[in-house]
């Protein structure tokens, strides 16, 4: 491939396009205007920059997909398997079930400062979730898993509110996480384990 004068040419377009915008009559209100529109796209850009790269907020990057209406029957997703799980690799996983109007299980306890990851579906609507302090704010598409890893930075007690509205009820859909201390907190017993004592 000739790179040469693919750049020469490219060179002689920006040339000709700047020769001519300078040479365009601009009102000198409206140049004000243009600048001050420049600048709030550089600011948005520069937001999801340092967003994306430095905390961590970044758009879902896998599609995973489940059927809404058959979640109880799920292997993942029946009531028995939400919550709080360490998994083989030791890794902490939490399910839970985004439904009008509240989140199931109501209440979970988890560590501070150990990375979580949340796998969320929705049994009907449309519904969000966003906890403040941390990077976890998205959409549970019904038909949809949506996962999202974060981490709690200290012990508290954080709040669980849905931010997509889902209906007359959703200004009352919310709930609570207990974030505890690593060293206080012990891994749940698997429903497997119980059963079989
Ligand atoms: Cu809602």
């Amino acid at each position: 491939m000739q790179i040469e004068p693919l750049k020469q040419k490219c060179g002689n377009l920006v040339r000709d396009w700047l020769s001519q915008f300078n040479a365009m009559h601009i009102d000198h209100l409206e140049r004000k205007w243009i600048s001050i529109s420049m600048l709030v796209i550089a600011l948005m850009v520069g937001i999801i920059t340092v967003d994306a790269f430095f905390h961590g907020v970044n758009p879902p990057s896998k599609v995973e997909t489940i059927n809404s209406a058959s979640l109880h029957l799920s292997k993942e997703f029946a009531e028995d398997h939400l919550g709080v799980e360490v998994n083989d690799k030791g890794e902490i996983v939490i399910r839970m079930v985004a439904g009008r109007y509240s989140f199931f299980p109501k209440h979970i306890d988890v560590p501070a400062e150990t990375p979580l990851t949340f796998r969320w579906v929705s049994m009907d609507v449309l519904h969000g979730v966003h906890i403040p302090m941390t990077n976890m704010s998205t959409m549970i598409v019904p038909g949809y898993v949506a996962e999202i890893t974060t981490t709690f930075p200290k012990p508290g007690e954080y709040p669980l509110l849905c931010n997509e509205y889902c209906g007359l009820g959703h200004n009352h859909m919310w709930s609570n996480i207990s974030v505890i201390a690593k060293e206080d907190w012990t891994a749940p017993v698997k429903p497997s384990e119980s059963n079989n004592e």
